[in-house]
């Protein structure tokens, strides 16, 4: 089975790249198409393909899935043998409970840090509760740490779901130049470098002219 994945810009569609790193994660092929974002027609085109008006969306035989935790749950049932989540049932709930948080919170950083992989500048001045977010992320990443007993540079040791949903805020944190403890910088640097996420940015920053 092939899948179709529709995604908005690469420089600024956060969600949709979750949805790529997780397709990457599962090993399946998939083709593309990218709808530019804010456009007069945008939501025209969004409503071609499902009624959310939203990307990510992956087209598969079971259906058109909408939003980012969906289809990353849809993978795991998928490709069972890619162990999307971490082995340890521990540690699965702890990834599990992270990427819903991250789904369904940290809002101050999503509407003052927009996603866009070309930036390159600090949030001057950073609103206070950015700020607390930013340190509740933080924590939140060592939570996660805490809870996985695998080795490896990623939240839960080796490569997981929990990482990407957690990549658009390490380009958060790089982009808007946030100083970070030594373990906070070596995970961003570990998301730089993560071979699906470098394919991704690449694009990104071409659509910038970059
Ligand atoms: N909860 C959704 C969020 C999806 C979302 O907000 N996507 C944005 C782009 S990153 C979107 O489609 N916006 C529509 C628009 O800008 O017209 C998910 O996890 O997939």
């Amino acid at each position: 089975m092939s899948y179709h994945l529709i995604i908005g810009d690469k420089l600024h569609s956060s969600w949709s790249l979750r949805a790529a790193l997780a397709l990457d994660l599962a090993g399946a092929s998939y083709t593309e198409e990218l709808i530019k974002l804010n456009q007069p027609d945008t939501r025209e085109q969004l409503l071609k393909h499902s009624p959310t008006a939203k990307v990510p969306l992956l087209k598969t035989e079971h259906g058109t899935i909408a939003d980012s935790l969906a289809i990353a749950e849809y993978l795991v049932e998928r490709f069972p043998s890619a162990s999307l989540w971490p082995k340890d049932i521990a540690a699965r709930a702890q990834a599990r409970s992270a990427c819903a948080q991250m789904h369904s919170g940290f809002f101050a950083m999503r509407g003052n840090m927009p996603f866009d992989l070309s930036r390159d500048a600090p949030l001057s001045p950073m609103p206070p509760e950015v700020k607390t977010e930013i340190e509740r992320m933080l924590a939140l990443w060592a939570e996660c740490r805490a809870a996985s007993n695998e080795s490896g540079p990623f939240l839960f040791g080796e490569v997981s779901l929990a990482d990407a949903f957690f990549a658009p805020i390490a380009v958060r944190l790089r982009t808007y130049q946030v100083e970070l403890p030594a373990v906070d910088a070596a995970y961003v640097e570990t998301i730089y470098q993560w071979p699906a996420f470098k394919v991704w940015q690449k694009a990104g920053l071409e659509e910038a002219g970059r």
